[in-house]
């Protein structure tokens, strides 16, 4: 009796063992403002992609999730005094309802419209010149609550660098990432300076302005064990709507006189019929 209790006992351990959800891994990464433990999992963004040249230039960007806190991490130049422009990180938590567009006041005064047609927008992280951050949660209906004072950050020497750790309370198996140099808005357009990953309209533009809400639709993917993927869903710009018009064709008479029709008039070059095809 005594040995069935102990097999029935160790039967239970395993299978409490094996039914469990596997541990998330914690601590993966520690925020000191040094990025070197993310090892591969930091993402280098070219160094001379910038729309607005090298003192408005994204340099690295990280994304990591261990189940309980979102990771972000940036190193980049924000160059000009009094600028706009902030360090952003858009965050997705997939299977929690965000807002798909968020129109709000960010760091320095600046309005920002973002959308996410490929998911939506949970949290918001903002990084000014100075070092000043916010971070915001985002309700379904757009509206932002400010979570500043839960998340822990810390910044390192030389390029600024970031880095921060945001809680996540749901219980969430992937988030999504985009990250920038962004200015405000203006113009009917919300302006950009770099992306990491880069998103074919904006590498399109001249000068980094796109029309807001502008939209981003490729994103850096982390699941709850820390692997980091990438998630393309755009490789080539969007065509223009704003391609020069054809030019008005010249009205046509039919009165017997070809002239009218311009080049080229087809022509037969072989005018004696026979097997040459005419593919006028
Ligand atoms: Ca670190
Ligand atoms: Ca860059
Ligand atoms: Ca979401
Ligand atoms: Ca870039």
């Amino acid at each position: 009796m005594k040995k069935l209790l102990l097999v029935l006992l160790v039967v239970s351990f395993l299978l409490y063992g094996c039914l469990r959800t596997p541990p998330v891994v914690k601590e993966m990464v520690s925020v000191d403002g040094n990025l070197s433990d993310w090892g591969e999992k930091v993402k280098s963004d070219p160094t001379d992609d910038s729309k607005w040249g090298a003192d408005n230039e994204l340099l690295k960007a990280g994304l990591l999730f261990d189940g309980e806190n979102v990771y972000i991490s940036g190193e980049y130049v924000l160059g000009g005094d009094g600028n706009q422009n902030v360090f952003l990180a858009l965050i997705d938590l997939v299977g929690v309802s965000g807002a798909q567009e968020v129109s709000y006041t960010g760091l320095n005064g600046a309005t920002r419209e973002f959308k996410n047609s490929q998911g939506d927008i949970d949290i918001i992280v903002e990084v000014a010149q100075n070092n000043s951050y916010k971070v915001w949660r985002v309700a379904q209906d757009g509206t932002l609550t400010e979570i500043t004072d839960q998340v822990s950050a810390q910044f390192g020497t030389g390029s600024t660098i970031v880095e921060l750790s945001i809680p996540i309370t749901e219980q969430v198996d992937q988030v999504k990432a985009v990250f920038a140099i962004s200015g405000g808005t203006g113009g009917g357009k919300q302006w950009i300076g770099d992306f990491y990953p880069n998103q074919p309209d904006h590498d399109a533009t001249s000068d980094g302005g796109l029309t807001q809400p502008a939209s981003v639709v490729n994103f850096v993917v982390c699941d709850s064990q820390g692997n980091v993927t990438e998630e393309i869903n755009q490789t080539e710009p969007t065509p223009s709507e704003e391609q020069p018009a054809p030019q008005p064709t010249a009205t046509i008479t039919v009165d017997g006189d070809l002239s009218d029709l311009g080049t080229p008039v087809a022509t037969s070059t072989n005018p004696g019929g026979g097997n040459g095809a005419d593919l006028y």
